[in-house]
């Protein structure tokens, strides 16, 4: 294994956002090289998001990374929000103009750009685990990792921070350079993996006085099914049975509806976190996705806004070396913040209307259910949420990019 010592751009991370940023990187001829702590089948089987935009189904293919994706992609026209012994169907192209979403796993995009990566390069090492990066004010910056149980060395012109929520390069700016808005909540997500055929052919997003449910899936084959438990539970607290009890009592729009069940293949509890790291940029140091912001998942909105990082990202580091025009790289945090706050109001507006917080009074719950009304009387308000939810609303001209 060779340890490249030199690069243009050092990329911390091989989630979505690193390995995107790799891809269209390496499409434009900018050096770079991807460090992963961890190995490729964690990276591969780590179960996160599920819902693409149609934006990032588009940079995919651009990118030359969505063979798979259209074959195996499928494309969601609508979401189903129950309320109050209510259904109600939000169709998105008749509310956005034709947008859509597509359900394919966050999984499979991570293996699509693995498996790309490793046959076409740029260089991705994984068990790196990066421990410091030193120089962000300086114009060559150098990352520290430990590869193999040895300590290496790589400088480069930026180092682009693609390492999470609990990464180590927006801990290595210095103290004062960023500041961090965030918001927690007083419940967190239990996520189930099921080998069982999706309950319904669109998600269903449901409030009910016994917390918030959410059915998505995988494949017809495979569902993926989300519970709102407080804060910190532990998943041991929910045997498989309990799970698909509540879910047919949460989901269950009418009397005898029941989901059909099969076995639990994962199971994990989420904390729900709303966070915003500014600036995006200091000095050297970039940080894209998840190291710069996080949202509930109530909105679908993490995966997609880690690809529209870096698709802003690339262009101007392309920009930068191509014509050694700095205009987007030094707009890039700017740029990136008016979409994240976008989709930051989103994600804590539909977290704020579906979920029940404990101790909620019964006038709170009214309000939650005044504004599902409207949403499903409003063809005004139900394209407000349908722009938010198919990306529409976060385009740069809907942002004032
Ligand atoms: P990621 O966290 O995906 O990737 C960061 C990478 O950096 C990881 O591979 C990590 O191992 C690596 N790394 C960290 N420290 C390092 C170091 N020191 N050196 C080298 N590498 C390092 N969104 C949804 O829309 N729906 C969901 O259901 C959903 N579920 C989620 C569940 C969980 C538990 C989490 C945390 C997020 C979930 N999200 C969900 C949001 C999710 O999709 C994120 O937005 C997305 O993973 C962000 O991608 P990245 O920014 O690439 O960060
Ligand atoms: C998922 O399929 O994992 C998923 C879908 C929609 C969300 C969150 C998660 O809002």
């Amino acid at each position: 294994m060779t340890h490249p010592r030199h690069t243009q751009v050092a990329v911390v991370g091989a989630g979505p956002a690193g390995l995107l940023l790799a891809r269209l990187l390496h499409r434009a001829g900018v050096d770079c090289v991807v460090l992963e702590s961890r190995d490729r089948a964690y990276v591969e089987q780590r179960q996160r998001a599920g819902i693409l935009e149609q934006s990032t189904v588009d940079t995919l293919r651009a990118a030359g990374a969505a063979a798979r994706l259209d074959r195996e992609g499928i494309p969601h026209d609508g979401i189903e929000l129950r309320f109050d012994g209510r259904r109600h169907r939000v169709d998105f192209p008749s509310l956005t103009g034709g947008r859509r979403v597509w359900v394919y796993a966050q999984t499979e995009v991570v293996k699509d750009l693995v498996a790309l990566q490793l046959a076409e390069g740029p260089p991705l090492l994984f068990d790196a685990r990066v421990d410091a990066v030193e120089g962000a004010d300086t114009d060559r910056p150098v990352v520290r990792y430990t590869h193999e149980g040895r300590e290496r060395v790589l400088d480069c012109d930026y180092v682009v921070g693609c390492d999470g929520y609990h990464g180590v390069v927006r801990r290595a700016l210095p103290a004062g350079a960023t500041r961090v808005h965030e918001r927690t909540y007083p419940y967190a997500w239990l996520g189930i993996l099921a080998d069982a055929p999706p309950v319904y052919e669109e998600l269903i997003y449901a409030h009910s006085e016994r917390g918030f449910a959410l059915a998505s899936m995988r494949s017809p084959q495979v569902s993926r099914l989300y519970l709102q438990v407080p804060g910190g539970e532990d998943p041991a607290a929910w045997p498989d049975g309990r799970i698909w009890d509540e879910l047919d009592l949460r989901l269950g729009a009418d009397a005898g509806w029941r989901l059909t069940r099969g076995p639990v293949t994962a199971k994990s509890v989420l904390p729900m976190r709303s966070s915003v790291t500014e600036p995006m940029r200091w000095g050297r140091v970039l940080l894209a996705g998840d190291a710069a912001h996080i949202v509930p998942p109530t909105g679908a909105k993490g995966l997609n806004l880690a690809a529209s990082d870096v698709t802003v990202l690339a262009e101007a580091l392309a920009a930068r070396y191509a014509e050694g025009d700095t205009a987007l790289l030094d707009a890039y945090s700017d740029t990136c913040l008016r979409r994240v706050w976008r989709a930051e109001h989103f994600s804590y507006a539909m977290t704020s209307m579906l979920h029940t917080a404990p101790g909620q009074s019964s006038f709170d719950t009214r309000l939650q259910l005044a504004q599902l009304e409207r949403v499903a009387r409003s063809p005004h308000a139900a394209a407000d949420l349908a722009e938010n939810y198919t990306g529409a609303a976060l385009r740069p001209d809907a942002v004032g990019g």
